[in-house]
């Protein structure tokens, strides 16, 4: 926490004007709340091994800043807060941080609890795309290259199962013999590389939950946490949502039978995310929002498999069968979601 302090003096902030608690339940980033008087803060510390050159992403905000100023001031966009210095990135000790001020009377949410919430979030995410819909995606830096290239991700996989750790390969035959037999998913993901009716487009590819901000009547407000942000497909934003919001448990979950798909949360991610992005998505990519969450659910399990077997190299373990668990879990919601197919598409289909 010293170092939070440190980089918080950067701001200006005087260590006795506030208080600072962990925030969130990310992976990648030490991400923390600052509370200072009746304003809110996100500080953020950037994983340097996973984003090695964060001037980058805030190249990309300042960017996206810009074009908004141009064509849409209405929208609203949260841009880091600036140092004395006027820099929105603090290194001290080879660390990165920035900071995000909290929207005044807004939340967010660890878990998505009603069709509503996924509504909203998917709205927003959606919105996001379509605002910046005329950006040329060119101008934006790569933050993490091939981040969401399912075929990438199969490969590694395959190569960790050729040099990782051989007794926890041992270990997980049988779930690597079933995630084996989903490459189809693959395939799928190929096919669309080479489909033109696939755009790429300013795509946010972090949609969970608490990446929304909700106004005190539970209606979204913005988006954030803009590290990702990149050129890309809609099924990964899409995607990710389904993986996060379709099922009432988190992938930390260790008791499996806790896993299910709920439905009407399908169809609010669907009009949400469309209440935007309708007049946007190709007539071909309107067919893909079931295989977005068969495409993220999948590529997570291979990345935490993937990562099981490398020794948990990228997103560490809390205990020593983590990331197993992560992957098993991620591997079970994907059959629970496949169970579901034919019934969500024809519903879809209707709805249409
Ligand atoms: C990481 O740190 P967090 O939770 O925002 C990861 C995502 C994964 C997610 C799984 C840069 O995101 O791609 O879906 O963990 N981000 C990166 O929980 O690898
Ligand atoms: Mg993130």
């Amino acid at each position: 926490m010293d170092i939070m302090h440190s980089a918080l003096a950067r701001y200006g902030f005087n260590k006795d004007s506030y208080t600072i608690e962990r925030f969130g339940n990310g992976l990648i980033n030490d991400t923390c709340l600052v509370k200072r008087e009746d304003e809110k803060y996100i500080l953020q510390r950037i994983n340097k091994a996973v984003f090695t050159n964060p001037f980058l992403i805030a190249e990309n905000i300042e960017k996206i800043e810009a074009y908004l100023a141009k064509t849409d001031t209405s929208y609203f966009f949260t841009t880091p807060c600036k140092t004395l210095n006027g820099d929105t990135i603090v290194c001290i000790e080879d660390h990165y941080y920035r900071m995000f001020p909290f929207v005044k009377g807004s939340h967010t949410v660890d878990v998505v609890q009603t069709p509503q919430q996924a509504f909203e979030a998917a709205a927003q995410f959606g919105q996001f795309t379509r605002v910046l819909s005329g950006m040329d995606i060119h101008t934006l830096n790569i933050t993490l290259p091939a981040f969401h290239n399912l075929a990438l991700r199969y490969s590694q996989f395959l190569e960790a199962l050729e040099k990782g750790n051989p007794t926890r390969i041992a270990e997980v035959a049988s779930l690597v013999q079933q995630l084996k037999q989903q490459a189809h998913i693959v395939d799928e993901y190929n096919n669309i590389l080479n489909n033109s009716a696939f755009r790429l487009r300013v795509t946010h590819h972090d949609t969970k939950i608490s990446n929304v901000l909700f106004d005190g009547a539970s209606k979204g407000l913005c988006v954030i946490d803009l590290d990702t942000v990149m050129p890309g497909y809609f099924i990964s934003d899409v995607g990710d949502m389904m993986r996060t919001y379709l099922c009432p448990v988190s992938e930390e979950e260790k008791d499996f039978s806790k896993i299910e798909i709920r439905e009407d949360f399908y169809f609010a991610i669907v009009n949400g995310y469309k209440s935007f992005m309708e007049a946007e998505l190709t007539d071909t990519e309107k067919q893909y929002f079931f295989y977005a969450g068969k495409f993220m659910i999948y590529m997570q399990a291979l990345r935490f498999i993937t990562d099981y077997i490398n020794n948990d190299v990228y997103y560490g373990a809390r205990y020593p069968e983590h990331n197993l668990v992560r992957a098993t879990n991620q591997s079970i919601l994907l059959q629970r979601l496949l169970e579901k197919e034919m019934l969500l598409c024809a519903r879809q289909e209707i709805i249409q």
